[in-house]
């Protein structure tokens, strides 16, 4: 498995020379970087890291010292502070020696980490891990740093476990990527995916089609903040949590998340309703109480919109761990009720509705089981839908089937 997968988003980022100012050719583009070092004539070691940036030429002697810098400054958070494994030493599998090889290689307009075998004397799937990035891409320039303290993470992530869930690579180098680089905040745009799906399950794999494994990372900071009072150690207990045997996919991100939350009185499954609660406190709902950065988040998207006054059923159907949100205004003067319920639910799933702001807190479960439930609407309200599923829960046995329920707002 390579993980192709670069930190930034291109769309942001200006070019910050191009191949053509390089004073050496393009590598081919079969360059195999582990045992063709030597086509990078130069490198620049760590004084106090295992860690070798290779480059080619005095072009690129300054971005090199520029992402030996980043890969210090983010192997300090991510190994020093989160608790992250370091990469395995490798014995020359890949460069001349034991230590993280770091590739620049201008041209390839991309970023990745990949691996060159797994350590044979361990249990779990550990694999030596080496790096590329392009440090004229779309991916460096201003965000270069932010670049480097994904992939770098992606290196670690290859010490505990080559062979997860898809989505806990990436939601967790995004997560720590602003741990590293607080400032850039890039990952906004790749929340917008996110937000822009909330009816898919939290942990799906759609493939790479859009940012959305990558904007995952928002459940992380849910977790950080709801249960770690805003430390992100947590991530790196659940990555070494996370290992697993050589041929066997458990445990999962899943099942680590689930050890690290019960000390909390919490798990993975039981706190996807109230994730789903903090989510409606983006932009303009932003409250300061919830997700750290949510004025500049997108808001999850809307599947109708209800005036009180009126009523009406909205069609849902989320996947598994998926949510709908349905905002019900109320009177322009005055004080409306509604009665809400839910009607020819698929019992396949447990269905939790709730309204958000709450009575008194940020946002209260409705017993719509017992038959409908009486809310006003003094303030403008979201009904929040999710369907969890019923008993085992396991990432791998995750589809992409929809739950139909309709969803009933009467005017009272
Ligand atoms: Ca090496
Ligand atoms: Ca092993
Ligand atoms: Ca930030
Ligand atoms: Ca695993």
């Amino acid at each position: 498995m390579v993980i192709a997968a670069c930190g930034g988003d291109p769309d942001l980022t200006a070019d910050a020379g191009g191949p053509d100012a390089a004073p050496l050719p393009p590598l081919p583009a079969d360059t195999a970087p582990c045992t063709d070092y030597a086509r990078w004539p130069d490198a620049l070691a760590s004084a106090r890291l295992p860690v070798l940036v290779h480059y080619r030429g005095g072009f690129e002697a300054a971005v090199a010292a520029e992402v030996l810098a980043d890969v210090e400054r983010a192997w300090d958070v991510e190994v020093g502070r989160l608790g992250f494994r370091p990469p395995l030493p490798d014995a020359g599998r890949c460069g001349p020696d034991d230590r993280l090889d770091v590739f620049l290689w201008a041209g390839i307009e991309e970023c990745y980490v990949d691996v060159v075998g797994e350590d044979p004397t361990t249990p779990h799937d550990d694999e030596y891990a080496y790096v590329v990035i392009d440090p004229f891409g779309p991916f460096a320039g201003p965000i270069l740093d932010t670049t480097v303290a994904h992939e770098l993470n992606h290196a670690l992530q290859a010490a505990d476990d080559w062979d997860d869930a898809a989505i806990a690579y990436e939601m967790t180098a995004v997560f720590v990527e602003d741990e590293v680089v607080d400032a850039d905040d890039q990952y906004l745009d790749q929340v917008v995916d996110f937000q822009a799906h909330p009816d898919w399950s939290i942990d799906r794999d759609d493939g790479y089609e859009t940012w959305f494994m990558y904007g995952a990372a928002l459940y992380l900071r849910f977790v950080r903040d709801r249960y770690f009072a805003g430390d992100a150690a947590f991530i790196g207990e659940v990555w070494r949590r996370l290992r697993s045997p050589l041929g066997s996919a458990e445990p999962d991100v899943e099942d680590a998340l689930d050890a690290v939350l019960a000390p909390r009185g919490a798990g993975f499954v039981a706190s996807v309703p109230e994730f789903a609660r903090w989510r409606v406190y983006t932009g303009a709902r932003a409250d300061g109480a919830h997700l750290e950065e949510a004025a500049a988040m997108a808001a999850p998207a809307r599947l109708a919109t209800v005036a009180g006054a009126v009523g009406g059923q909205v069609a849902l159907a989320p996947m598994t761990l998926g949510s709908a949100y349905v905002d019900v205004t109320g009177p322009a003067v005055g004080t409306a009720r509604v009665a809400v319920e839910l009607r020819g639910a698929d019992p396949d799933v447990r269905w939790v509705v709730q309204v958000v702001p709450g009575a008194a807190g940020d946002g209260d479960v409705l017993a719509v089981g017992a038959g409908p439930v009486v809310i006003d609407l003094a303030q403008p309200r979201t009904l929040v839908v999710t369907a969890l599923p019923r008993g085992a829960d396991d990432v791998d046995d995750r589809t992409d089937d929809r739950h139909a329920a309709t969803l009933v707002i009467t005017p009272r």
